[in-house]
């Protein structure tokens, strides 16, 4: 079925063209359409003015987030009852007061945020929606493209002026790129921006690419980008290989009892590294063009690209671009191997080495379906096979699924930070829709919601899990799709508290529940994904090697790579997952979960800060953790009378409230790992609608109606007075986080949490 949507075609062309979303199985795709119907003629209208808007306010909030992702929702948009909520809700709920909002105001507002957020519902049950941020991603596929000479079959020209137009809006006044779309400009930003918009055709002497160049020059040049930066500068052949610290192949032929193994290391880590491993391994090289030869120039800033000293460049970093810095081990140990990369080069150990490397990415690929585990491998893998041969099947089946990660908004095409976030948002859906107590009134919409979740449960494991170094998954959710298929423990547990919440409900209206047998499965999984000796969970396996491996980090721009640690989100969500499903099945797996419970809990308290929050390193941030450490708290027995860490949260929380009513944090807490107010710009604190209802939900959670409910009065009128007219909530700065350092946007957050919030609010506080 295909879906109108924000549509963004060529300049200056004739009729209703359009950019549409097709979406199946969860599977979204955007095509360009020539359709000069009606509804495309509107459509196309409709994006026009998006595009403009975004343009026009693009100058001043160039880097706030405030103006993405608006525009592709209003293709399908509904309003009924939008009308009502604005006569009868706005007027009382923005008097700034301390008493409780009228219920009817409440329930309004959430009956139009609802009705907005079902217009945009995919046919297939889930909600599409933008998971762009990271600026480090589209360049590598560009890249990969033209190395592969498939620029066209690839990218085609109508993605490619979208790529381009995304490029280009986010430059940054200085001339630079930022990591993700609210950074700060970074040499890694900016050399692969830079490249990429030559390779879309931009001439060096464009005014953006001389500010660029100018940025990048001034700064010592491309021998300072960071390592992943110098490696696909190496691939597009721009950058000499042993300007590269080592990747060695055969460090995949080392024993696994090795901490270093690195099948030990954290599945992202591991999965980048295999393909680079093999790139290197073969020193993979596009073929010099009188491209590359300008590239060669454009770039560095030494007299000429033979004067460049390879050597210094090895550990040669900005300044901009530096999060985590090289121990000196790190240094002294790439030294080493670069010793013997001599040796090692045409022997028959790197031979064997590669052949091994190729068969993992072969696994990796036919157990994703040619998706892989994120934009990263993806593309690495597809370039892996097409240097294995540029005729085979595997690049024939890697070409369609590049489609999968590409995203089209008002401000152009960006590469996505994964495949989407279908499972996770419609999980979150589910449970917040039903918490507004309208679930009568939306019954198609969850029902929809609810064959979403049955149809992307994982349903096998993949075959030879040990061999290679994979975890079971049989029973788990993904984050994404069922095709993506990699499990992970709070996608399973979210996955898991939306099934039970729905197979409570009314079969006929709601849909057939999951049968229980599948539910178990789940249970498996999660109770397969706690650690023994932290008692925590943490993300797609089990902890398998020790902190100290991340000495080993060569990657300057992200911490926190190396290893799968525990973390409070995936440990809260698998114990809250685990509870509930004890709560309606008491006698399976009864005495695994109650160890899970008792162990698990200790971990979560152990982890509390000094303050009483949690780090969140999955969203910004401590108001995140927080809602997920109090939530584990009290799934595994907590109240604010008996427990002190309980109250300890509750007091963090309330400390944070702004004299607006609601909570704003700022992305700089994930980085600096402290709290960091969202300031607006003149410097005062902004709330954010989805700090804002994580903070409600966790007080509300731990009955601070029952104590005082004037906080959570002021914090729903903050809500409310920040719904748009349509219903739909207004998209804010960055929510999502990875690695510590790059910031990606959860476009559903915002419809998700305020109704959420705004539904415990009616019902809690109202029986309290
Ligand atoms: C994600 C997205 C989902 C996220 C949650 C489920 C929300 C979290 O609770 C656990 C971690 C997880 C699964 C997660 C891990 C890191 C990912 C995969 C991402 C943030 C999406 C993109 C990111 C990935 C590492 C981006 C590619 C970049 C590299 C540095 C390899």
């Amino acid at each position: 079925m295909w879906v109108l949507r924000c549509a963004q075609g060529e300049d200056g062309a004739e009729g209703g063209d359009v950019w549409t979303l097709n979406a199946h199985a969860g599977r979204q795709t955007w095509t360009y359409v020539e359709d000069d119907s009606t509804d495309a003629r509107a459509v196309r209208a409709f994006q026009d003015d998006a595009r403009a808007a975004y343009a026009s306010t693009r100058a001043t909030v160039r880097h706030s987030g405030d103006v993405f992702m608006r525009a592709q929702y209003d293709g399908r948009r509904k309003t009924r009852g939008v009308e009502t909520w604005r006569d009868v809700g706005a007027s009382r709920a923005l008097d700034a007061s301390d008493a409780e909002v009228d219920a009817d105001v409440v329930r309004e507002a959430m009956r139009a945020g609802i009705e907005y957020y079902r217009g945009i519902q995919d046919d297939d049950g889930h909600w599409a929606s933008d998971y762009g941020g990271p600026m480090f991603l589209m360049p590598g596929l560009i890249i990969a493209a033209h190395v592969m000479g498939k620029t066209e079959e690839i990218l085609g020209e109508r993605r490619r002026a979208e790529m381009l137009r995304y490029l280009e809006n986010h430059l940054n006044e200085d001339g630079g790129v930022g990591l993700h779309i609210e950074g700060h400009s970074t040499m890694f930003g900016t050399v692969l921006t830079y490249v990429a918009m030559r390779l879309l055709g931009k001439e060096a002497d464009a005014p953006e690419c001389v500010e660029a160049r100018e940025w990048i020059v001034s700064r010592g040049g491309a021998t300072q980008v960071p390592s992943w930066g110098k490696f696909w500068l190496a691939v597009l052949g721009v950058y000499e290989w042993h300007g590269l610290n080592p990747v060695p192949p055969e460090c995949w032929l080392l024993p696994y009892w090795l901490p270093l193994h690195p099948g030990r290391y954290w599945c992202h880590c591991r999965m980048v590294y295999l393909p680079m491993s093999y790139l290197y391994g073969i020193r993979a090289t596009g073929k010099p063009s009188a491209l590359t030869e300008a590239l060669k120039k454009e770039l560095y800033a030494e007299t000429s690209y033979d004067a460049i000293d390879w050597n210094r460049a090895r550990n040669a970093c900005a300044k901009e671009d530096l999060y985590y810095p090289h121990p000196w081990i790190q240094d002294v140990l790439w030294a080493s191997i670069m010793k013997l990369e001599p040796f090692l080069m045409n022997s028959r150990l790197r031979k064997a080495a590669c052949a091994d490397a190729m068969r993992q990415i072969h696994y990796e690929d036919e157990n994703t379906r040619y998706i892989d585990i994120g934009p990263v491998n993806k593309v690495f893998n597809m370039l892996c096979c097409w240097f294995e041969d540029p005729n085979s099947e595997a690049v024939k089946k890697h070409i369609p699924r590049v489609a999968d990660y590409l995203w089209v908004a008002e401000d152009g095409m960006k590469m996505q930070g994964y495949n989407g976030s279908q499972l996770w948002d419609c999980a979150f859906s589910v449970q917040a829709i039903v918490a507004t107590g309208l679930a009568d009134e939306y019954s198609d919409c969850l029902r929809l919601a609810h064959d979403y979740i049955d149809k992307s449960q994982v349903r096998d494991d993949c075959p030879d899990v040990k061999k290679w170094y994979r975890h079971i998954s049989k029973g788990a959710w993904p984050f994404s799709t069922r095709d993506h298929g990699w499990p992970i423990s709070d996608c399973s547990s979210e996955g898991l508290k939306a099934a039970l919440t729905l197979a409570a409900m009314d079969e006929k209206k709601f849909g057939k529940a999951i049968p229980v047998e599948r539910l178990a499965d789940c249970v498996n999984v999660i109770l397969s994904y706690q650690n023994r000796g932290s008692g925590g969970w943490a993300t797609y396996e089990n902890t398998r090697s020790y902190k100290w491996v991340e000495w080993l980090n060569p990657a300057e721009t992200f911490g926190d790579i190396m290893i799968d640690y525990p973390y409070v989100e995936c440990s809260s969500a698998s114990l809250q997952a685990l509870c509930k499903f004890s709560e309606r099945y008491p006698h399976i797996r009864t005495k695994d979960i109650a160890h899970a419970k008792a162990t698990g809990r200790k971990f979560l308290k152990r982890i509390q800060r000094a303050d009483g929050s949690w780090y969140g390193s999955w969203a910004v941030c401590f108001t995140y953790g927080t809602w997920f450490g109090v939530l584990g708290l009290i799934a595994t027995g907590s109240t604010y009378k008996t427990c002190p860490a309980l109250r300890k949260a509750v007091d963090f929380l309330l400390s944070k409230q702004q004299e607006s009513g609601g909570w704003g944090e700022s992305y700089l807490s994930c980085e600096k790992k402290s709290y960091h107010e969202l300031l607006d710009a003149e410097g005062k604190p902004k709330p954010h609608l989805v700090n804002t209802s994580w903070a409600m939900l966790a007080l509300i959670a731990s009955g601070q109606a029952s104590r005082d409910a004037r906080p959570l009065h002021r914090a729903a009128r903050s809500i409310l007075r920040q719904q748009c007219e349509n219903g739909d909530f207004p998209q804010q700065s960055i929510m999502g986080v990875f690695n510590a350092n790059c910031m990606i946007s959860y476009s559903c957050y915002r419809s998700i949490f305020p109704l959420w919030a705004l539904g415990e609010y009616t019902s809690k506080v109202a029986d309290a």
